[in-house]
């Protein structure tokens, strides 16, 4: 069953470039109500704890540096069918591939400092959004 919320980063490339507004903007243009909203770093350990599902990746440890690398941007996103949804926002991981339009094609500049994370299922969007915000910073 879909639920109405997902989790988002934007990562230290785009944070970096001083597009955290636009992303925002074209965030809730495209509907999705702000349900949680924090700016912070990842220390090194913090970051391979985000990304373990990834660690036998071949990109993890690469991965990890880069996320802990300056600061990011947590925020929790709702609306209806939100993971299926802002996936579709922000386009394929790597940037070459992503369509027209999406917030990866606009601001990513690689296939590891794509601008933006998106849950990729509904458990995901919860785990990963507790991970940041206590439920009394959650509304
Ligand atoms: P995300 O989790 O960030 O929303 O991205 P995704 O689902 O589209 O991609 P995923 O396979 O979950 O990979 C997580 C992040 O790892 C970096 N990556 N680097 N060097 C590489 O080949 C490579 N592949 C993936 C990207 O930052 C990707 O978003
Ligand atoms: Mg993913």
């Amino acid at each position: 069953m879909a639920t109405n919320r997902t989790f988002t980063m934007i990562k230290p490339d785009a944070v970096q470039d001083g597009n955290t507004g636009n992303i925002l903007a074209d965030i809730e243009k495209a509907g999705f109500r702000i349900i949680a909203l924090k700016k912070t770093r990842l220390t090194p350990e913090r970051a391979g704890k985000f990304y373990e599902v990834h660690k036998e990746r071949p990109f993890y440890n690469d991965l990890v540096t880069y996320m802990s690398s300056g600061s990011i941007v947590a925020a929790i996103l709702e609306k209806d069918n939100a993971v299926a949804a802002f996936r579709e926002l922000i386009g394929a991981t790597n940037p070459a591939q992503a369509a027209e339009g999406t917030i990866r094609k606009k601001y990513a500049k690689s296939i590891e400092a794509n601008a933006v994370h998106g849950s990729d299922s509904d458990e995901n969007a919860q785990i990963e959004g507790d991970f940041y915000f206590p439920a009394d910073e959650q509304f």
